[in-house]
């Protein structure tokens, strides 16, 4: 057995008129208790410092840009960090980054890993972004994602860390099985991901038990086809009357939930995962190496849609 403890901070709404100084207050305090309860590590949500306000129609950088952070640690995240190296705790957080690319301002909704010494140990930039640039004109169903974000940039990277290798994603990337392949044959034994999504779909009319199934359906299949644990940690609740699904859990590499919250409010729960568990999984039904066959998976790299055979 290889135990560590993890915690999934799950949050609940965020409102527009929040300060980033509340916010982070609230992140530390589930910190606190995380680390109280045995855990050396903690995922925060998507977009954690701020409301999810790519559901607001925005025209101009200087509308938006007070969602980002151009600094990171950012002057909002350094209590953050403090408490965390403090409490020798390590933690993924998401946020809205904006930097310069090659002389370029590019904007992406990302996440980092912060070890328990509080260094940076990686950055993660969101790849399957969803929504519409353009909106579409009913407040209760846009999301504007490719509106304010760049494509990420980065791929799926995996980070080596004290206690497992951890790769991160973003909310919908959890809907694409390519993401945690991807991580897992970079050696990820957890995959972490914040999400924000909300209880209407923004694709078609899905009822709210369905829009929970499928969160679920994503985080245990992710977890059992790859052999990992899986950290998903939602905000969640009534963001200034736009509800979101909660529902964040620890699911185990056997694909079983072995932590899940109860509310839509600030909660923390907390599991000693053993780490073996994954090893011994991708050892026998899993073992790559001996059972995968990459020349029949071409169409999974040279394709993005359908192409029927002649
Ligand atoms: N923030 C998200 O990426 N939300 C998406 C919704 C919009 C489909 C999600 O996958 O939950």
């Amino acid at each position: 057995m290889r135990k560590e403890g993890f915690a999934v901070a799950q949050m609940g709404p965020v409102h527009l008129q929040d300060s980033r100084e509340k916010t982070v207050k609230r992140l530390v305090e589930m910190l606190t208790e995380a680390q109280s309860r045995g855990a050396t590590w903690v995922t925060f949500p998507e977009l954690a410092l701020t409301t999810f306000f790519p559901r607001y129609v925005y025209d101009k950088p200087s509308e938006y840009d007070p969602f980002f952070e151009e600094a990171t640690p950012s002057k909002a995240m350094q209590p953050l960090f403090a408490e965390a190296a403090r409490l020798k705790i390590g933690f993924y957080l998401g946020y809205a980054e904006k930097t310069q690319v090659s002389g370029t301002v590019r904007r992406f909704n990302t996440s980092i890993l912060v070890g328990p010494d509080g260094s940076i140990i990686g950055k993660y930039r969101k790849i399957h972004l969803p929504g519409t640039i353009e909106p579409v004109g009913d407040p209760e169903f846009e999301h504007l994602e490719k509106r304010y974000f760049d494509v990420g940039d980065l791929g799926f990277p995996t980070f080596q860390t004290p206690a497992a290798r951890i790769g991160m994603c973003i909310c919908n990337d959890r809907r694409w099985p390519e993401t945690f392949r991807v991580m897992a044959l970079a050696g990820a034994e957890v995959f972490m991901l914040g999400y924000n999504t909300p209880s209407r779909n923004i694709h078609h009319n899905e009822p709210v038990h369905l829009r929970e199934f499928h969160h679920r359906l994503c985080l245990q299949s992710a977890a059992y086809q790859n052999a990992a644990w899986v950290m998903a940690s939602a905000k969640c609740g009534s963001e200034d009357g736009f509800d979101m699904i909660g529902g964040s859990m620890i699911v185990a590499p056997t694909g079983e939930i072995v932590a899940k919250t109860v509310s839509e409010d600030d909660e923390v729960i907390v599991y000693r995962c053993d780490l073996e568990l994954g090893a011994y999984i991708r050892r026998s039904v899993f073992d790559f190496e001996r059972h995968r066959r990459p020349e029949h998976y071409q169409a999974i790299v040279n394709q993005v849609g359908i192409e029927l055979p002649e």
